[in-house]
């Protein structure tokens, strides 16, 4: 008997497990019920007893290096097969994905926004109004009635008789005015899209972009717009100096345009302020009391400003673009300002 587990031991020490398969074989082969281990333990019985002791010892000896072993393959396989399991589901990180455009929003879009945060700074609520107008709201409201002179400046694309494309946004402060039904004070800008009959050119466009803005109180003066003015156009263009030249508006009284020191040279005169050291920016005005009047304004009790900006105008100039139809063609160059690689 003891040639024979000599033997079994032998042959178990030779053996080589691959597979979590074949380790559960050679378990059930050695260990099991029937296995060549249970065997040799049962047949101690039929041993002398002077044997018993020794062979005993051998016998646990070798079932003791048969469980260390296959408990040592059991972990080896374990891991190997994990090992096999993370190779196959890794993923590479370091591959660059897909690169994908960003766009980034429209020149004239960006300047109106930072408009509005200067006047949403200053209570001001911005307010939008259809591109489709009527004659009533778009001119004879604004003190321009049929056959004024002042319409020609203005022509505009007509839908019908009394229906336009609106030559300026306007009609949106006279719809402000008329929905305030208490007639109380009023701060809005309104920026948007207005359209002129214009042949297109370098400095014309057919259909352009406006911000105007309406404020409407008690005890307003010229010098009230004024410091409006200044502070914006100081939040747009940074240290610049501003003045006023008079004007002519049908809708104002008195009216103004609205000069800057030329950013560029500082005053001193250069190619874009046409060596005059000065950038007009915007039209504005005392709100005409025909205008107050109509939309039901008490105008002994209130009086207001208004003004407009050329959104166009101010984006080439704050961007250095000479044509005003680059901004309306999807020229990347103009929309994509804020790309990294630009
Ligand atoms: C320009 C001049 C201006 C206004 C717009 C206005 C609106 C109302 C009442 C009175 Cl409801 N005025 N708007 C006033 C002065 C000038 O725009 O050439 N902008 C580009």
């Amino acid at each position: 008997m003891k040639e024979n587990i000599e033997k079994a031991k032998k042959e178990f020490e030779k053996l080589t497990i691959t597979s979590l398969e074949e380790l559960e074989n050679t378990r059930i082969n050695y260990l099991g019920k029937k296995g060549i281990i249970t065997n040799f333990l049962s047949s101690l019985k039929n041993v002398e007893k002077s044997e018993v002791k020794e062979l005993g010892k051998l016998i646990n000896e070798f079932k003791s290096e048969v469980s260390n072993k296959l408990e040592k393959v059991k972990n080896e396989l374990e891991e190997q097969k994990l090992n096999e399991k993370l190779e196959s589901e890794k993923i590479d990180i370091s591959l660059n994905g897909t690169f994908r455009q960003i766009g980034s929003a429209n020149a004239i879009e960006k300047v109106i926004e930072e408009l509005e945060e200067v006047f949403i700074s200053l209570g001001f609520t911005v307010v939008e109004g259809p591109e489709v107008e009527c004659d009533l709201y778009n001119f004879e409201m604004l003190n321009l009635p049929i056959g004024h002179p002042a319409r020609d400046e203005q022509d505009t694309f007509y839908i019908t008789d009394t229906m336009l494309l609106r030559s300026q946004t306007s009609p949106v402060q006279i719809r402000t005015m008329l929905a305030n039904t208490e007639k109380s004070p009023i701060r809005v800008v309104c920026p948007g899209k207005t359209y002129r009959r214009d042949n297109d050119d370098a400095s014309h466009s057919h259909q352009f972009t406006q911000m105007e803005g309406l404020l409407v109180d008690e005890n307003i003066s010229l010098a009230d717009l004024k410091g409006t003015m200044d502070l914006v156009v100081r939040r747009l263009f940074g240290n610049v100096e501003s003045r006023f030249r008079p004007s002519f508006y049908p809708f104002t009284e008195p009216s103004v345009e609205l000069d800057i020191s030329c950013f560029k040279c500082g005053g001193k005169g250069c190619e874009l302020c046409k060596n005059t050291g000065w950038i007009t920016v915007a039209g504005a005005g005392m709100v005409h009391p025909n205008v107050l009047t109509g939309c039901g304004y008490d105008v002994k009790k209130y009086n207001g400003f208004a003004f407009g900006f050329g959104i166009d105008r101010l984006t080439m100039l704050k961007y250095g673009i000479g044509d005003i139809r680059v901004l309306y063609t999807n020229d990347l160059r103009v929309n994509d300002f804020n790309r990294r690689d630009n």
